[in-house]
């Protein structure tokens, strides 16, 4: 709504369609001593993969590095690296977790 300087005022409707939000891919880093079976554990339920994806996400990670475990709004994406941090650290394994916007 605007009210110009005359007092008079315009209503216009906001576009029916919303611009989609920025999205954010969350990312698991490799290292040397988080164990297998605890990474496969938070692909399943963090990440709500099967017990197959899970295990073959985990084997790209510790093989290539790093790889992207989903891809969230900004709040969802921040939400699940919270998270794996603070499952990680529960248990004292060094598991990095990342967000970062899609390209
Ligand atoms: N490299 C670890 C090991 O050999 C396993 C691992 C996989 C750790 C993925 C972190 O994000 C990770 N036990």
């Amino acid at each position: 709504i605007e009210i110009d300087k005359q007092g008079a005022t315009t209503v216009e409707r906001q576009s029916a369609r919303l611009a989609p939000p920025p999205m954010y891919q969350v990312i698991l880093l490799n290292d040397d001593y988080t164990p297998m079976e605890f990474v496969v554990n938070i692909l399943e339920r963090v990440f709500a993969k099967t017990p197959e994806q899970a295990e073959q996400l985990m084997l790209k990670v510790h093989y290539e590095g790093r790889a992207v475990c989903g891809v969230y709004p900004r709040d969802i994406a921040a939400t699940k690296v919270e998270i794996v941090r603070q499952l990680a650290q529960s248990r004292q394994h060094p598991l990095q977790c990342v967000m970062e916007p899609v390209p």
